[in-house]
């Protein structure tokens, strides 16, 4: 059946959030000890029989998408009141993220903050995770996809490799959105194309050659955009037609599970639509005041920003 825009809109935050609150179960556990746990994918998915909650990944996200929903464009005064305003500390921020955002809190001079912290800024993964809304949003404006994912990712994250991870994933939610089937091949070469670093380049190019979950691995598990954005990309490029697998796949690499799963959870679920995600985990997907149903409202209200655009 033909999935809809608005169901990619809806896939793309759900499955995000699905993956976070799944990947957040084993955050920081080793690959070697997962797989001791788990025969497989679906044994990882049979082992959720109670309520999962998402990490700072989908609250970040959230603020994205809500000031993307109200004004059509990324404002950094407005994306940083989104922050402040969504933050609950205990959902896990990264560290040099938490410095930032109680600067913004404060109404310091976070930018300062930020590059005190991390001199030449952070290269960690928060831009990339938090970015699926811009990819939805403006996935036939390659100009304004660009440039708005590396608004989005500036308040916190000015170092190259930080902005670029979040261009490349913006870009990767931006392709399955605006087409129908998905053709490996092209995929790969636009990414590459896009990728300003050799560092990026080299990565994706060996994520365009990989042929088993095995070789996943090699990519990386880690914090940093570098080692986890071209592994969530490949995960996909794996199993497009399989969201359980894509975010299980990189779940039992272990390291920073929640967030591959996020980055993953948000490509596949614009490919495939909300109806995509079993039921079994989006089930199980908090219904707090800002959990699934909000989630799949705000995923509505961005789609009907989109439309007026
Ligand atoms: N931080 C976590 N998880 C561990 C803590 C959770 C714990 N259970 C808790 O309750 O606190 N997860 C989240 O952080 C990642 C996203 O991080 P973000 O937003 O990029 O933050 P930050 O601090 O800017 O960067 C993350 C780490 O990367 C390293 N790093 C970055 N830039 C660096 C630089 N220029 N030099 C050296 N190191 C750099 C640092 O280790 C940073 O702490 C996601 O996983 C999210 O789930
Ligand atoms: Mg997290
Ligand atoms: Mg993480
Ligand atoms: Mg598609």
């Amino acid at each position: 059946m033909a999935v809809s825009l608005e169901q990619r809109f809806q896939g793309s935050l759900l499955g995000l959030a699905v993956g976070d609150a799944l990947g957040g179960r084993f955050e920081a556990q080793s690959a070697e000890h997962l797989r001791q746990r788990f025969s497989g994918v679906e044994s990882l998915i049979n082992y959720v029989t109670d309520e999962i909650w998402y990490t700072d990944d989908t609250q970040m996200t959230i603020a994205l998408a809500e000031v993307l929903a109200d004004q059509g464009e990324i404002l950094e005064e407005s994306l940083c009141a989104a922050f402040v305003g969504n933050y609950v500390p205990s959902r896990g921020y990264g560290r040099g993220a938490r410095m930032v955002i109680e600067a913004m809190e404060e109404g310091e001079d976070y930018r300062a903050v930020a590059s005190k912290y991390f001199p030449g800024g952070s290269y960690g993964n928060g831009a990339a995770m938090r970015v699926a809304p811009v990819g939805l949003f403006f996935h036939n404006d390659e100009a304004m996809l660009l440039e708005q994912a590396r608004q989005s990712a500036l308040p916190t994250h000015v170092h190259p490799l930080g902005i670029e991870g979040a261009q490349l994933i913006a870009a990767a939610v931006a392709y399955v959105t605006r087409s129908d089937e998905f053709k490996r091949d092209d995929f790969f070469r636009w990414l590459i194309s896009l990728c300003q670093s050799e560092e990026y380049r080299e990565k994706l190019t060996a994520a365009s050659e990989i042929k088993s979950t095995e070789q996943l691995a090699g990519l990386g598990n880690g914090i940093e955009a570098l080692e986890s954005v071209p592994t969530a990309i490949a995960s996909f490029a794996l199993s497009p037609e399989s969201y359980a697998e894509t975010i299980g796949n990189v779940i039992l690499l272990g390291g920073d599970a929640d967030t591959l799963a996020a980055m993953a959870g948000a490509i596949s679920g614009a490919h495939l639509g909300v109806d995509a995600i079993p039921k079994q985990l989006l089930g199980r997907l908090e219904e707090s005041p800002k959990g699934k149903s909000y989630l799949l409202s705000l995923a509505s209200r961005l789609f009907l920003k989109y439309q007026l655009r």
